[in-house]
């Protein structure tokens, strides 16, 4: 095995003085999995990704519809509520903030939360203003490739830290969905698997928002 402690700390402290490290948190060079439950298998045959709630029309895109529509590059820090962060993580995918701008997706002035839905039932939600800004990406490219099985392989949510975007809200990673297939948008919030399980409903990483208290 190499020993790469040494370039680990070195680039740690280089984030750290760049005011990139959020308190509590650790670099890593590796990308941790994590999740709850099996990890499922894709079809692009069968795939499909659903949009309902709060919305003029309700949408169903095919994967290969899904892949026509407009595309962006974003690079993000990850921030898990483990405490592990990776930096300069390169994703492309769709913006929700095109897709509303660009009239694919016709919001309700009642839509205020996203509830991503993934495979086997799992959810996750975020105010409308986090989902729809240059941070959260439906993603399904990671460097360039498509996502790993175990990282969300076709479509996940993502998000992250935009460099000097202080401006935008940063939650940590448990907030994007992998294997998602749907998008509800709801008047009233409602709490997602993890944050039923006692995660913070905000999960700001700059003010440690890991867990509700209680
Ligand atoms: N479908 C699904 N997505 C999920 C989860 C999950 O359990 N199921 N866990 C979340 C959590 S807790 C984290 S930290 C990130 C981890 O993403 P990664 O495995 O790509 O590092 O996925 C998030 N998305
Ligand atoms: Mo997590």
């Amino acid at each position: 095995m190499f020993d790469f402690s040494k370039d680990r700390r070195e680039e740690e402290a280089r984030v750290r003085s760049e005011g990139r490290l959020p308190p509590g948190q650790s670099l890593t060079q590796k990308f941790p999995v994590l999740h709850y439950g099996p990890v499922p298998r894709f079809n692009p045959e069968t795939w499909d990704l659903r949009v309902w709630g709060e919305v003029e029309e309700e949408q169903r895109w095919t994967w290969d519809e899904f892949r026509q529509l407009p595309r962006r590059k974003v690079v993000m820090d990850l921030h898990c509520v483990t405490r592990w962060s990776k930096f300069d993580t390169e994703w492309e995918g769709v913006g929700l903030r095109d897709l509303v701008d660009q009239g694919l997706i016709k919001l309700k002035p009642t839509a205020k939360h996203l509830l991503q839905h993934a495979e086997y039932g799992f959810t996750v939600n975020l105010p409308i203003e986090v989902a729809l800004a240059e941070n959260f990406l439906l993603a399904d490219t990671f460097n360039g490739q498509p996502l790993d099985p175990d990282h969300g392989l076709p479509l996940r949510g993502v998000v992250g830290y935009i460099r000097g975007r202080e401006d935008l809200e940063t939650p940590y990673l448990w907030k994007g969905a992998k294997w998602l297939r749907g998008l509800e948008f709801l008047a009233e919030d409602q709490l997602g698997f993890w944050e039923q399980a006692g995660y913070h409903n905000k999960a700001n990483v700059w003010k440690e928002e890991r867990f509700a208290r209680g």
